[in-house]
C-alpha cells in the first residue's frame, strides 16, 4: 500500500500502544472486546464504551490491574464512535481536535491494523448490508467518493487547533508575506485600487497612477500636500489636488484620515504587515449592496416567531441587517462617500401567508433607512404555478431552482446591478447563494446557523430510512456544496466548526462520513482551512437588556405578562395548567417545538422531581397547545407527546403552564427581564443547540440561565461561572442541579445575582452585534481583496463542485415530491 507510507510512522505507534496494551492486559482486553462485540452489528457511543471501560476495571477478579490507565484505554477515550461488526470493532479516534485515526481491532484473534478514512468508512457500510450480501466488486470505483482535499493540497492551510476560526489573519499573513516575495508581487494591489468603481463612479486610484513606481511616488506627494493641512480638513478642499495625483475618493473624509490610509499603504509598500494589510482592506469601500438569501420558512418582523421553521434565524437576519447597514453608513461616510448601501433579504413568497406579511413582495426593514425584504415565490417546476402553501425546510428542494432564476432578475432590478456581496443562510439559502454567486461572480459567505446532519444522530448512515420524511440525501448535499463553494465560512462559536477536546464539530462532522448507497465522504470539508471566520452575534439592544435598568422597563406589557404566566383559566388557544404559588421563582424556557428543542424533556424531568417542584414554577412558551392548528408533522407529535407528560405528572393541577408561542419581541423582552424579577432562571434543554439565541437574550436580560451542554451554548456560558451546562441525556442529574442552585439561593440571595452579574458580563465582552458587524464587514473586504489578486477562486474545486451539483444533487432532487395545495 505505497500511497499511505507518510502516515506509517503514526499510525503504527497507535496500533503498537494498542498492541501492546493487549500483551499487558490480555484477560481484560479479551473480556472488554467480547463485551463490545457482544450485541452484533451496531455503532458505539463514546459513554457506552467508557461505560464498558470502567465496568470492566472495577471487576473484583481485576484488582490491582491498571487498565484504566493503559494507552487502550487512552485511546478509547478519544473514540468518537466504534462500528462492531462481529468480530471487529473499528473505532474512529479523536486524539486532538479535529485530528483522526482510525483503526480495526479483531476481538477474537486479538489483532490490530490501521485503516484510512476509506476503509473505516466501507466498513462503516456494511453495517447497512445484509449479512449474506457479498461484498461489492471492485469497491474503489464503484462507490462514489468525494474527495476534496487533493484541490486544497497546494491551499495555505492553518495547523494550530487554537487558530482556527480566525482564517483571515491567517491569510493575511500568508498571502501578504507571498505578495512582498515574488518579483511585481505589489501589481495585483495597484490593479485592485485602480479597477475600483461605485455605481459607475471610479474610487480610490484612477489611470494617472499606472505603475507602482508610479504610486509609490505620487503617495508621497499626497503625504506632502495632506501633511501641511490641519487634520480637520473636508476631502472637498482636497479632492481636486488629489485627483490631479490619481487620487479618487474613498480614502477617508478628512485630510487627516485621508493621510492615515495614504501612510498605511505606503508603509506595505515598504514591508509586508498582516495587520497592516487587513486593517488597510477594512477601509477601502468594497462592499456597498448586499444580498441575503433566507428561502425556507415565515420570513417576516411580525407575528412569524414560533412558527414552524422560524426562529432563531429571521431574529439573527433582522439583527445583523440593522447592525450591517449601520456600519455600512457610517463607514460610508468616513471613507468621504455619500452612498446608500442597500441590503436585501431574499426569500420565499407566501400567498397563504397565516396572518403574516410574507403574501408582501417588498417589505421595509424597521430599524433602518435602506434595507428590505424581497420575497419571490417558489414555483411549480412542471407547470410553473405559484406554490401557495407554507412547506417544510425538509422539502424545498425542488423549488430552490427557479426561485434563484426567479430572483436573479429581481435582486438586479432593485440594487440597479450586481450585489458586491452575498450571504446564504441555512442549507436552502447557502445553496441558493452558490447559485447566484457562482453566476454573477459574487464574494459569497456562508452561515450555516445549524447543519442538521449533527443535530440527528446517525443521520448519514440512516439517511435511507429518514430520506422520505427528512431528505438528508439534498441537505448534506446541498451543505457539502455550500461549504466547498464559499469564499469564507462564518460561524457563531468555536465548536461549530472544530468542537471541543472532547466533542466533534459540527463542520468537523462533514470531513468524513458515508451516507451507504449514496457517496462516500473522505475529505467533505478541512476545518484548518482558512475560509473559516468566528463572528458571533447578540442579542438586540432595544429589545434584551438587563431586568435592572429600571428607567427602560416596559410596564405597560405587565398586565400582559401577568395574565400570560399566572391566568387562572386555562384555553387550549393559549396555554394549558395554572401556577398557583406565586411566590416561587419560574423556571422558563422559550423555544419552536420541534423534537431537538426537547421542551417535553423538560417537562417530563420537572414532572419527575418532587424537589424541583416544591422550589420553583415551570413556564414552557413553544408550539400550539391544540395540535390540529399546526401546520408541521414533528410539531404535531411533539404537542401530543407534551400533553401525555402533563396528564402523566399531573402537571396541570398548580406548579406548571405550557403557553402558546409567543410572536411579540418587546413582550418577550420583557418577559425574560419579568422572570428575573421572580428571581427565577432560564432553562434551554436541547438534546442539542446550534447555537442558540435564546440563551443570549436571557443572560443579557440578567437571567441565570442552564443551557444544554451540546452545540454552541457550552461555549456562551462558562459552567459554573456564567451559568451552567446541562445535559438533558441525564435529566436526574439536571433536576438536581437546578434545584440546588434554588436551595442555594434560598440561603444566599448573593448566589442568584452572583450567576445574573457574571452571564452579563460574558455576554457584553463577547456577543454583541457591533462586534459582528465590523468583523464581518472587514472579513468581507478582505476575502473580496484575496479573491482579485490570488487564486482564491479555487477553479479546480469550483468544476469538481459543479459536477457534484448536477450529477448528484440535481437527482436527490428528483426524490422530493412537490408540495400538495
Ligand atoms: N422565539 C419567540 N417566540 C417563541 C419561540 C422563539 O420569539 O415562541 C424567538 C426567541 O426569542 C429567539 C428565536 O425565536 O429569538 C429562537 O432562536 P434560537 O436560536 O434559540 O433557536 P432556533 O429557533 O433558531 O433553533
Ligand atoms: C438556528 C439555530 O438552530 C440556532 O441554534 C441559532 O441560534 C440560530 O439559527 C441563529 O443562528
Amino acid at each position: 500500500r505505497p500511497e499511505k507510507l507518510p502516515e506509517l510512522t503514526r499510525m503504527h505507534s497507535m496500533t503498537d500502544r494498542v498492541k501492546g496494551s493487549i500483551a499487558e492486559y490480555r484477560n481484560q482486553v479479551i473480556l472488554l472486546l467480547s463485551r463490545y462485540v457482544s450485541n452484533g452489528k451496531h455503532t458505539l457511543q463514546p459513554h457506552e464504551l467508557k461505560n464498558e471501560l470502567e465496568r470492566v476495571a472495577e471487576l473484583e477478579c481485576f484488582a490491582g490491574t491498571q487498565i484504566k490507565d493503559s494507552a487502550f484505554a487512552k485511546i478509547l477515550r478519544a473514540t468518537q464512535e466504534a462500528v462492531v461488526i462481529p468480530p471487529y470493532i473499528a473505532l474512529a479516534v479523536r486524539p486532538r481536535v479535529a485530528e483522526w485515526q482510525y483503526l480495526r481491532v479483531n476481538a477474537f484473534e486479538m489483532t490490530v491494523e490501521e485503516l484510512s478514512p476509506s476503509e473505516y468508512l466501507e466498513f462503516k457500510e456494511r453495517l447497512k448490508a445484509a449479512d449474506d450480501e457479498a461484498p461489492p466488486i471492485c469497491s474503489d470505483f464503484a462507490t462514489l467518493e468525494i474527495d476534496m482535499e487533493p484541490f486544497n493540497a497546494s491551499f495555505p492551510r492553518l495547523t494550530r487547533p487554537s487558530s482556527i476560526g480566525d482564517g483571515v489573519s491567517y491569510l493575511n499573513k500568508h498571502l501578504s508575506s507571498r505578495m512582498f516575495k515574488e518579483a511585481g508581487g505589489l501589481q495585483p494591489l495597484l490593479d485592485f485600487l485602480r479597477t475600483h468603481k461605485c455605481v459607475g463612479e471610479t474610487l480610490m486610484l484612477n489611470a494617472r497612477i499606472d505603475t507602482l513606481e508610479k504610486l509609490r511616488s505620487n503617495l508621497a506627494k499626497a503625504e506632502e500636500f495632506l501633511g501641511a493641512l490641519p487634520a480637520d480638513t473636508p476631502v472637498g478642499s482636497v479632492a481636486t489636488r488629489l485627483q490631479e495625483l490619481g487620487f479618487e475618493r474613498g480614502w477617508g473624509d478628512t485630510a487627516g484620515r485621508i493621510k492615515d490610509m495614504v501612510d498605511m499603504l505606503s508603509d506595505l509598500m515598504q514591508a509586508p504587515d498582516a495587520d497592516l494589510l487587513e486593517k488597510f482592506l477594512g477601509r477601502i469601500p468594497v462592499i456597498f449592496n448586499v444580498a441575503i438569501m433566507s428561502p425556507h420558512g415565515y420570513f417576516g418582523q411580525a407575528n412569524v416567531l414560533g412558527l414552524p421553521d422560524t426562529g432563531g434565524q429571521v431574529v439573527y437576519i433582522l439583527d445583523q441587517v440593522k447592525a450591517l447597514e449601520r456600519d455600512l453608513l457610517h463607514h460610508s461616510k468616513q471613507q468621504g462617500l455619500n452612498f446608500k448601501p442597500q441590503i436585501i433579504v431574499l426569500t420565499r413568497l407566501i400567498p397563504d401567508a397565516h396572518g403574516t406579511s410574507c403574501n408582501q413582495r417588498i417589505e421595509h426593514i424597521d430599524g433602518t433607512q435602506y434595507s428590505k425584504i424581497l420575497r419571490v415565490p417558489f414555483k411549480n417546476p412542471k407547470d410553473g404555478s405559484v406554490l401557495r402553501k407554507w412547506v417544510s425546510r425538509f422539502d424545498v428542494w425542488p423549488y430552490m431552482e427557479q426561485f434563484t432564476e426567479d430572483s436573479v432578475h429581481e435582486l438586479r432590478a432593485e440594487f440597479g446591478g450586481n450585489p458586491d456581496l452575498i450571504i446564504g443562510n441555512y442549507s436552502d439559502g447557502n445553496l441558493v447563494a452558490v447559485l447566484l454567486a457562482h453566476r454573477l461572480k459574487v464574494t459569497h459567505c456562508t452561515i450555516a446557523h445549524a447543519l442538521e446532519k449533527t443535530k440527528y444522530p446517525n443521520s448519514d448512515l440512516n439517511w435511507k430510512e429518514l430520506d422520505e420524511k427528512y431528505h438528508f440525501s439534498c441537505q448534506f448535499t446541498a451543505d457539502l456544496i455550500a461549504m466547498n463553494h464559499a469564499d469564507f465560512i462564518i460561524t457563531s462559536t468555536y465548536q461549530e466548526i472544530a468542537g471541543r477536546a472532547d466533542a466533534v464539530g459540527q463542520y468537523e462532522s462533514h470531513q468524513a462520513y458515508t451516507m451507504p448507497g449514496l457517496y462516500r465522504v473522505v475529505n467533505g470539508i478541512d476545518v484548518f482551512d482558512p475560509k473559516f471566520n468566528i463572528v458571533s452575534p447578540g442579542a438586540d439592544a432595544d429589545t434584551y437588556y438587563p431586568y435592572f435598568i429600571k428607567e427602560k422597563r416596559l410596564t405597560a406589557f405587565h398586565p400582559e405578562i401577568e395574565e400570560l404566566l399566572y391566568g387562572q383559566k386555562e384555553d387550549v388557544r393559549l396555554c394549558r395548567g395554572v401556577l398557583q404559588d406565586r411566590s416561587k421563582p419560574i423556571i422558563f424556557t422559550m423555544a419552536r417545538l420541534d423534537k431537538v428543542k426537547n421542551l417535553t424533556g423538560l417537562a417530563e424531568m420537572y414532572g419527575k422531581s418532587a424537589r424541583l417542584r416544591k422550589l420553583v414554577n415551570l413556564v414552557i412558551v413553544g408550539g400550539y397547545i391544540d395540535p390540529s392548528l399546526s401546520m408541521d408533522r414533528e410539531e404535531v407529535h411533539q404537542i401530543n407527546q407534551l400533553h401525555a407528560i402533563i396528564d402523566k405528572y399531573a402537571l396541570d393541577k398548580g406548579d406548571m403552564r405550557w403557553i402558546v408561542a409567543q410572536k411579540h419581541r418587546m413582550r418577550n423582552g420583557e418577559m425574560y427581564r419579568y422572570i428575573a424579577d421572580t428571581r427565577g432562571a432560564f432553562i434551554q434543554p436541547a438534546f442539542y443547540e446550534a447555537f442558540g439565541l435564546t440563551v443570549v437574550e436571557a443572560m443579557t436580560s440578567g437571567l441565570p440561565t442552564f443551557a444544554t451542554c451540546h452545540g454552541g451554548p457550552a461555549e456562551v456560558i462558562k459552567h459554573g461561572v456564567s451559568g451552567y451546562h446541562i445535559d438533558m441525556y441525564r435529566p436526574d442529574e439536571v433536576a438536581d442541579l437546578i434545584a440546588d442552585f434554588f436551595e442555594r439561593c434560598k440561603t444566599d440571595p448573593g448566589e442568584w445575582d452572583g450567576l445574573s452579574k457574571a452571564g452579563l458580563e460574558r455576554i457584553y465582552s463577547k456577543f454583541t452585534w457591533e462586534i459582528y458587524a465590523e468583523r464581518l464587514m472587514t472579513l468581507s473586504r478582505v476575502y473580496t481583496f484575496w479573491k482579485f489578486v490570488s487564486n482564491l477562486e479555487r477553479r479546480e474545486a469550483r468544476r469538481y463542485i459543479e459536477m457534484f451539483y448536477n450529477l448528484k444533487y440535481r437527482q436527490c432532487v428528483k426524490t422530493v415530491p412537490l408540495a400538495v395545495e
